[in-house]
């Protein structure tokens, strides 16, 4: 079974016009098994760990500012090629370029404003887990995998 793990998070501006539940909703209703899902109010400290690779880049100041100004919504998602398909279902970093029927492509506008993370790749995904939830997650058998899954 499917073990592969991704880590999608709702930022501030997701959390604060209430579509926390649209995007749940969407990884639910793809088949994806939830693992673990909470709110958080992140240090500064933390975030730039999150975001370590980016601490040069010239939008970094902005971004931890952004992620900063109210809860973000951490969740754990399991299944067959979690990590890419999460990536398509949020859609590109940028808004503008992101295809409609993807979560920034139908729900926002401008790239510093753009909704959701997802984690780029499988190793990058266990490390924003372990950031986040250092703790574990809930692993559990799901009943209905077996129409989910061939
Ligand atoms: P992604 O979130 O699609 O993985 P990323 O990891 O390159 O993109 O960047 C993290 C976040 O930083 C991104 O969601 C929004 C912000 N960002 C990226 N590029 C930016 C830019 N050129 N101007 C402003 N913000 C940017
Ligand atoms: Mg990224």
């Amino acid at each position: 079974m499917a073990s592969e793990r991704t880590y999608i998070m709702v930022k501030p501006d997701g959390v604060e016009r209430g579509l926390v539940g649209e995007i749940v909703k969407r990884f639910e209703v793809k088949g994806f098994k939830m693992l673990a899902i909470q709110m958080f109010k992140p240090s500064e400290e933390h975030l730039k760990e999150h975001y370590k690779d980016l601490a040069q880049k010239p939008f970094f100041p902005k971004l931890v500012s952004y992620m900063l100004s109210a809860p973000v919504v951490g969740m754990v998602w399991e299944g067959k090629g979690v990590v890419a398909t999460g990536r398509k279902m949020l859609g590109e970093t940028n808004p503008a370029a992101s295809a409609a029927g993807t979560i920034r492509g139908d729900y926002c506008i401008d790239v510093g404003k753009n909704l959701c993370h997802g984690s780029d790749s499988v190793e990058s995904a266990e490390r924003e887990i372990s950031l986040w939830f250092p703790n574990g997650v809930t692993n559990w058998a799901r009943g209905f995998d077996s129409l989910i899954y061939e």
